[in-house]
């Protein structure tokens, strides 16, 4: 039998955190010969909550789930981890500063840190969902300097699969026919979905989303603000944000990140910058990545034009104006 690989949760009695963990136990993650034990955390006011999801996993009688630890200690839950799924967070609500948002989350994300730093495996792989998704993920990596920044990411795949759904729903295409949609830079509504290389398979052989789709006025401006704004589309519609959609954004990014992403096909992902693109080292910014044998690369090559350099530079900026807020909150 394979060694079960442990995965941290936290803020797990969550929203994204109830949607998250069955699709873990189920093998969705890592797939379905590899047991995994979950570690999830919670704060003292969510533990309650906690105990409940954990009798429902055990209810669930999951064949690869070996192991569930509940805790609100974070050095607890973050001995021994393979894979982390950062959810816990303060959202924004009415009334709130936006400093006073960061500077809450800055000191979650600091102290989460430092325990992860301390406790969990030395290759420990960290997916930071919780917003604002690529600051903290920023402050992260700050704050637990042994851990190779590779091993660091934020959630843009949501927005990722965000974009090949709209594209599919205009094409009346199957949404697996779609590929290589890029969301560039910050998880907010700065992001940049691009669909410039993006393709369709289709009885012809590939095709560009630009190709298929005439409308030039759609995809430069309804498409790429119904991606941006999705989020808020899901708010008014639920009364709660996205959920079970972030969730299993979140398995695939950690599955392509793990297993690899098929020949031919790329993902987004939020990752510590190396220059690529012309953005400045030191931001997490989102990037078209292929994963080989647990490490991403960005693509490298891929033409921008005008109205695309604009709107990379745009997304930056956002980044680099988080990044001064975040570090005055230090
Ligand atoms: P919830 O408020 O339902 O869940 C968050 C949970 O975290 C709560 O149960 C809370 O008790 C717990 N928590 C707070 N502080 C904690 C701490 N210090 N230690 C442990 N647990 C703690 O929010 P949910 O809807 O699940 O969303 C979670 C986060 O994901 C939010 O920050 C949200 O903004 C962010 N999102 C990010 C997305 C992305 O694509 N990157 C999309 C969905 C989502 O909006």
């Amino acid at each position: 039998d394979k060694e079960p690989v442990t995965i941290l949760v936290t803020g797990a009695a969550g929203q994204i955190g109830y949607a998250l963990v069955p699709m873990i136990a189920r093998g969705m993650v890592l797939g379905p010969n590899q047991p995994v034990i979950l570690h999830m955390l919670e704060t003292e006011a969510g533990f309650e909550a906690l105990k409940g999801v954990k009798m429902e996993l055990i209810d669930a009688a999951f064949p690869l789930l070996k192991g569930v630890v509940i805790t609100t200690d974070v050095v607890e839950a973050c001995k021994d981890v393979n894979i982390a799924v950062m959810v816990a967070g303060i959202p924004r609500k009415e009334g709130m500063e936006r400093k006073d948002v960061m500077s809450r989350n800055v000191s979650i994300y600091k102290a989460q840190a430092s325990a992860l730093e301390e406790h969990a495996a030395a290759d420990c792989k960290v997916l930071v969902v919780a917003n604002p998704a690529n600051t903290n993920a920023l402050i992260l990596k700050e704050f637990a300097p042994s851990i190779p920044e590779k091993n660091i990411t934020c959630l843009t795949r949501l927005d990722h699969n965000r974009a090949l759904g709209q594209i599919s729903e205009k094409l009346n295409v199957h949404v697996s026919d779609v590929k290589n949609v890029i969301i560039w830079g910050n998880h907010s509504s700065t992001q940049y979905p691009d669909v410039n290389h993006a393709t369709v398979a289709t009885s012809n052989g590939q095709k560009n989303v630009r190709e298929l789709v005439s409308d030039d006025y759609w995809l430069n401006n309804e498409f790429i603000t119904t991606v941006q704004q999705r989020g808020g589309a899901i708010i008014k519609a639920r009364k709660l944000s996205s959920a079970l959609s972030a969730a299993s954004a979140a398995c695939d990014h950690i599955h392509d990140w793990v297993v690899g992403t098929p020949k031919g096909t790329w993902v987004s992902m939020g990752v510590y910058s190396d220059g690529s693109y012309g953005i400045q080292p030191g931001l997490i910014y989102s990037f078209p990545v292929t994963c080989d044998k647990g490490e991403w690369s960005i693509v490298q090559g891929l033409k921008i034009d005008e109205l695309s350099r604009e709107k990379l530079d745009k997304t930056a900026q956002e980044l680099i104006e988080e990044k001064a807020l975040a570090y005055s909150c230090l």
